[in-house]
Order: structure tokens, then sequence, then C-alpha cells
């Protein structure tokens, strides 16, 4: 089901509570909002968060990080995976933004030794990155070397490259998030259909 064209009149109302997406119907049980279905999730499949104390610690708080903040990032950069956008300035909040996830990427990769965030395995404090791999993508922000990799590595996965394969074949747009991602530059390649 596509998004309203409007975010005031979500298609969502009815499905979920609070008209916006993801939300899991499972077991006769509504969940809503991210963090609370990855909650459910590791309930269900040990892996999701390390097993290890410290990096469980610290991925939760990095989940937590990314699902509570970088309202400047996600404002600036809306996610749209098939296109690519020449920004005509870095703005400075941007900057702060990208600078934040940089160095949390390298704490988490240094830390535990990758090649995921917390260590050996992908995680749920991986999956809430996935958006800000794509707009690193999308509009070409700089990051450190290490944490560039680190943004090849996801692109990668299969799951990843899924994605990003249905989105480029995805025909119906959104007019209010088109508009915001040439809100301060300009498309310059656009691999959509
Ligand atoms: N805090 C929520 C945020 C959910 C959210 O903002 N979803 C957006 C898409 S990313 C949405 O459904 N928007 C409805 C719309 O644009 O019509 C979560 O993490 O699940």
């Amino acid at each position: 089901m596509p998004f309203a064209a409007n975010s005031q009149q979500s298609t969502f109302k009815g499905l979920s509570p609070t008209g916006k997406v993801p939300c899991l119907e499972t077991n006769g049980m509504l969940i809503w909002d991210s963090l609370a279905i990855c909650e459910y999730l590791a309930e269900q499949y040990p892996g999701c968060w390390s097993a290890e104390v410290t990096a469980r610690a610290w991925a939760r708080s990095a989940a937590a990080e990314m699902h509570s903040g970088f309202q400047t990032l996600r404002s600036l950069c809306p996610m749209n995976c098939g296109i690519r956008v020449a920004l005509e300035k870095i703005d400075e909040g941007l900057r702060a933004d990208v600078d934040r996830i940089d160095a949390l990427w390298l704490e988490g990769l240094n830390k535990f030794g990758g090649p995921y965030l917390a260590g050996k395995e992908y995680g749920i404090v991986d999956a809430f990155f996935a958006p800000v791999i794509f707009r690193v993508q999308s509009y070409g922000l700089q990051l450190s070397p290490r944490s560039q990799s680190y943004v090849e590595r996801m692109l990668s996965l299969p799951s990843m490259q899924r994605w990003y394969a249905e989105a480029l074949v995805e025909t119906w747009r959104k007019p209010e998030y088109e508009q915001a991602a040439v809100a301060h530059g300009k498309i310059v390649r656009d691999f959509r259909v």
C-alpha cells in the first residue's frame, strides 16, 4: 500500500494506531514503532542483540540514538534510494549529524572488531542504520574510510540489494518526499524507472 500524498492523511490510519509504518500484526497483537518491533523480534530470535553485555548495551544505546535523533539528516536528506543528489552546501547541522554518525560507527567498529557495528554478527543496531546507509549513497555524504567500508559492506548484503532493487522499480512517488529531496541540492542521477 503506498503512502498518502500528504502525510497528514496517512493511508495507514486504521491499520496502524499512529498512522505510521512499520507496524507489525502478529499472534493477535499489534506492535507499532520500529524499536518495539525489534524488541519483540529479539524475544523470539536470539542474536538480534549481541550476547555480550557491553556490546549489547552499546548497540542498544546507538540504536536508541538513531531512533530518536539525527533530525537534520532526516529532513535535509530524506531517504530516496534511487537518486543521487549534489547538495548545494553542507549545512552545519547536517555536518554535525554526519560527524556524530561517523564517530559512533568508528567507536563500534573499533571497540567490537567489526565487521558489523557491535561485532561479528549483523544485528538490530545495523538494521537501525540501514536507511542512513542509503542516504550516504544518495547524497554523497562524506565519512571516514573505515565508516565508508562499513557502508560498502552493508550495501553488498543480499537484503540491502533486494531493498535497493525493489526501490528502483517502484513507480509510485510521494510529492512531499520528492520536493524534500531537492530542497537543498539537485538530482544528478536518477536510477528509478
Ligand atoms: N518512530 C516511528 C516513526 C515511524 C515513521 O515516521 N514512519 C513514516 C515513514 S518512515 C510514516 O509511516 N509516515 C507516514 C506517511 O508519510 O504517510 C518508528 O520508528 O517506527
